[in-house]
């Protein structure tokens, strides 16, 4: 069976859960703790970062858009709004350009080069353009949700989480209102089970179990 080595909260993980949950394919999820990362994933992928996947094919993926895009077709509806090669430069570009901003904001350093607010008005000013295409649908690129939505969803979240007062009394009413949609969507609820930390030599947990949710 294909296994993935996952870190719960990590946004990069998440982004790949769904893309494999949204086609029900059931991998052995290994739970890893990242300052205890298993000596088979090192082996695997010595960077040494999460989402890994090591296909029942042999092969190793271990960047997470490439995961999703492993597991969702190039033909599939997740691409029907706009090819694949597109989709990807946006949530490239958006990992880019959001992530560092994003970290800055949530792991503020007392020696940082710039206060809280900065980082923090930056990374909502990287979001306006999502604002400004929610305006006039209800998913970034159109009527349905795509590949980009789930690549780019869990850093929206992990933004607003870092002070969601302040995140909800913004001009981005638009972008709350689809973040709070996905933040209950099966898709994304199913790709947070929890699991306990994977140890070596044992097997891991079959996920998503049997009956699991099939979107598109
Ligand atoms: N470009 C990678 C980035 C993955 C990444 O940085 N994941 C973080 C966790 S959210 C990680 O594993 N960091 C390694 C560590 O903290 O030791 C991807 O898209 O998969």
């Amino acid at each position: 069976m294909t296994i993935l080595y996952s870190f719960r909260r990590c946004p990069y993980a998440m982004r790949a859960r769904m893309a494999l949950h949204s086609q029900s394919l059931s991998v052995e999820l290994r739970e890893v703790r990242l300052r205890d990362k298993p000596p088979s994933m090192l082996a695997l992928s010595p960077k040494g970062t999460v989402p890994v996947l090591h296909t029942d094919a042999g092969q190793v993926i271990d960047e997470s858009l490439d995961i999703m895009c492993w597991a969702l077709p190039a033909t599939s509806a997740w691409f029907a709004l706009l090819p694949l090669v597109q989709q990807r430069q946006l949530a490239e570009a958006f990992d880019a350009n959001f992530k560092p901003l994003l970290d800055s904001y949530k792991y503020h350093r007392q020696d940082a080069d710039w206060p809280l607010e900065c980082y923090r008005d930056a990374g909502a000013e990287c979001l306006q353009d999502f604002e400004q295409r929610l305006r006039t649908q209800p998913y970034l690129l159109g009527g349905q949700p795509q590949f980009l939505d789930l690549a780019v969803m869990p850093f929206v979240r992990q933004f607003a989480a870092v002070d969601r007062q302040w995140f909800d009394s913004q001009p981005q009413q638009r972008l709350r209102q689809w973040l709070d949609a996905w933040l209950v969507n099966p898709l994304f609820t199913g790709a947070m089970t929890k699991f306990p930390q994977w140890r070596e030599g044992s097997s891991g947990e079959t996920w998503p179990l049997a009956g699991g949710h099939a979107n598109q």
